[in-house]
């Protein structure tokens, strides 16, 4: 047998159904040597979901083609908020001091509290909203837009485990949003992301933008309710669809250092 291309990094990405609907979805980057592991750590996810086993695991294994992008995680703070309304009321003035429009930041919750997929259900991907104007720039309405290649090295995910343990925060949740966040916040042309998540046992969310890094609200929905995603807010003037979907879906990161943990006491003055 050849041996495989040590110098490889490939992406691995899993996608779960079961009772037709989706499931559960992850991914990873890793070497040639790292693949079966990981591949088979997605799949021992897939059917170990809270949610019940998986009906469907679809694994996709693919080389990259281009060196990763390497960039540091956003800074983390948790804000206490009293119920899900006290931290929409707080994750909306966050994207206002952000350059969001307050009409814009009342149109992503509501969205996301409706179900922004045709017949009022969660998108997969994430809707785009003009900052400024509330337009729609997602091309496919049911589909929203995905983002996918990103990871942490190695010894970023110690580092991160490590200072997330510190706070209680150690889960896939924060795990995988902090990634994710970090990755829309290196694309040209989006000033802010708001999120929460469609789990309907999980009523946590977050606002991520440059100038504040990633705000967490551990109550941004009511328990139970099912509706949730990511709304991704866009400058315009420094934005190009085509190039930011290719950016989004197609450009590997890296994240080889994380950031700080920060003291909300800090945020005392700013909001
Ligand atoms: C998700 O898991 O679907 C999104 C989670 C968003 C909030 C994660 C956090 O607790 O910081």
């Amino acid at each position: 047998m050849t041996p495989c291309d040590k110098d490889l990094l490939y992406s691995i990405r899993m996608r779960a159904e079961r009772g037709g609907s989706h499931l559960s979805g992850a991914e990873r980057i890793g070497s040639a040597l790292d693949v079966e592991r990981m591949a088979a750590a997605l799949a021992r996810r897939a059917m170990t979901h809270p949610r019940g086993c998986a009906e469907s695991i679809r694994i996709t294994v693919e080389a990259l083609t281009g060196e990763p992008q390497c960039a540091r995680l956003p800074e983390l703070t948790t804000l206490t908020v009293s119920d899900y309304r006290h931290g929409r009321e707080l994750a909306g003035r966050c994207l206002e001091r952000c350059g969001v429009a307050p009409p814009v930041v009342a149109r992503a919750i509501d969205l996301l509290s409706a179900g922004a997929a045709p017949g009022g259900v969660s998108m997969r991907g994430a809707l785009l909203l003009d900052a400024t104007t509330g337009e729609r720039l997602d091309p496919d309405p049911a589909r929203g837009v995905r983002v996918s290649r990103m990871d942490l090295t190695a010894l970023a995910a110690s580092e991160l485990a490590h200072q997330l343990r510190t706070v209680g925060l150690d889960n896939p949740h924060v795990r995988e949003a902090l990634i994710l966040a970090g990755k829309v916040l290196l694309t040209p042309g989006i000033i802010a992301e708001l999120c929460w998540s469609d789990d309907p046992d999980y009523v946590a969310g977050y606002v991520a933008a440059a100038a504040i890094g990633y705000v967490r609200f551990p109550q941004l929905k009511p328990a139970g309710e099912e509706c949730g995603g990511r709304v991704f807010f866009v400058d315009r003037a420094h934005f190009e669809l085509a190039a930011a979907i290719e950016f989004l879906q197609r450009t590997p990161v890296l994240f080889d250092r994380v950031g700080l943990i920060r003291s909300p006491r800090l945020w005392e003055e700013w909001i």
